[in-house]
């Protein structure tokens, strides 16, 4: 047996662009936490999650309830997480995803425990993580380029090497740079940030310069219904599928029956619990799994599991990550034979020199990243960075992500109206 000795829980923040979207813009530090679980035996095994406050207080509980717990035991670990958790409910403090529930919130904080798990289970049978999850059916994972409306800089700030993006061009611009740098083999595009005449046209101009790539366009839930049925009739054949164009079940629905692409979403089912009805309701064709809240790894591939029984498409959401989140995507993806999308992710809009990870394991190469085959994660923790990004995030100030606050103290008149239009 290989018991957990320590946890240790370590939040980090790092830089992050003035990326705009539905609710407000993304402040100047973005927040991470590590997860590092050390066995009796001295094997260490890493996790990645989100790091607000009342997140960070939920981690210490399940930390604290999982010492002494069997590595591969992760039901019974689940289980603690939840007794431990019992009669807390989160939500998750930025809008951008559903309202988390009870099972959510377990769920949420249980993941990087899992993924450490997982770690230290691969680094004891000397296979990668994908191996057990069934084994990878690919041997890259596609990613999408993941374009933003943003500012040149964050106010009162020296502008950033991408520049400012806030009409077609400037995103035509940067679907360019970002797809010369990285060859990503599908675009998305966060919107709910304009009108949505403006964001039809950055689509179409988008179409124009790229004919022959998939695009899609998430704008948060940022539409009424009737918005979202036009904005889909007015791009039938143009978009892959449309991502949470109106809030709810129901209204998802609506939508769905009435324009030609399907709808996708991390908004409207973020749990288990929210499937059965949205299958009913015929809500979405698509669900974007993430393992920081669909349970670690293993829950994922039940989500997978579920998708291809109801003939759900199965794609990946991401928000702001780092190095450990990549790689546990990149086994997740690779071991999800239904997983047909190219997954979403951030990574381009972090700094380089900025993660708490090796460089070398992960490399994206014509838009796509080879899952490692060394034991457990494949990668290497680096002690002095992880260091530095934490001395950030106890320098930053910033202890909840608050996209909206930030944005209300750069333009006091801002309102956060959902749907917006
Ligand atoms: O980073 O602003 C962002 C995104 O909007 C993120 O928070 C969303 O959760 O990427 C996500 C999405 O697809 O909705
Ligand atoms: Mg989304």
């Amino acid at each position: 047996m290989s018991r957990i000795a320590a946890v240790t829980v370590t939040p980090v923040a790092f830089r992050d662009p003035p990326l705009l979207n539905a609710v407000g813009v993304h402040e100047p530090y973005a927040l991470r936490a590590i997860v590092e679980i050390t066995t009796d035996a001295g094997v260490t095994g890493l996790g990645e999650t989100y790091a607000d406050e009342g997140h960070l207080a939920r981690l210490a509980v399940v930390a604290e309830a999982v010492v002494g717990q069997d590595v591969f035991a992760l039901n019974r670990i689940h289980e603690r997480a939840g007794q431990a958790l019992a009669g807390d409910t989160g939500s998750d403090g930025h809008g951008l995803t559903g309202l988390i529930t009870t099972s959510g919130t377990v769920d949420r904080v249980f993941s990087p425990f899992e993924v450490a798990c997982l770690d230290v289970q691969g680094k004891l049978l000397g296979r990668p993580v994908s191996d057990l999850l069934g084994g990878a059916v690919r041997e890259r994972v596609p990613f999408s380029a993941y374009l933003f409306y943003k500012w040149a800089a964050h106010p009162g700030g020296e502008p950033d090497a991408w520049g400012a993006a806030l009409d077609p061009d400037g995103i035509v611009a940067q679907a360019r740079t970002m797809l010369d740098r990285y060859g990503f083999s599908a675009v998305k595009l966060k919107g709910g940030v304009f009108p949505p005449e403006q964001e039809i046209a950055a689509i179409r101009a988008l179409r124009k310069e790229f004919p022959a790539l998939p695009l899609r366009l998430d704008p948060n839930a940022a539409w009424n219904v009737q918005t979202s049925v036009e904005v889909g009739r007015a791009l039938a054949g143009v978009l892959e599928y449309l991502e949470d164009p109106t809030p709810g079940i129901a209204g998802m629905a609506e939508v769905a029956g009435r324009v030609p692409m399907p709808l996708a979403t991390n908004m409207c089912v973020v749990g288990f619990d929210e499937v059965p009805d949205a299958v009913r309701a015929g809500s979405v064709g698509v669900i974007l799994s993430d393992h920081h809240y669909w349970g670690g790894l293993q829950r994922s591939r039940v989500l997978a599991g579920i998708c291809d029984t109801f003939g759900l498409g199965l794609s990946m959401h991401s928000n702001s990550h780092l190095g450990v989140s990549l790689a546990a995507m990149v086994h997740l993806a690779a071991a999800t034979p239904n997983l047909r999308y190219a997954c979403d992710t951030h990574w381009p809009w972090k700094r380089e020199d900025e993660d708490v990870v090796r460089p070398g394991a992960l490399a994206f190469e014509r838009g796509s990243v080879a899952v490692p085959t060394g034991p457990g994660l494949g990668i290497e923790l680096d002690r002095d960075a992880l260091a530095r990004l934490h001395e950030q995030f106890l320098a930053c100030g910033l202890r909840n992500r608050d996209d909206t606050g930030y944005m209300r103290r750069v333009d006091p008149g801002y309102e956060l109206v959902q749907p917006r239009w």
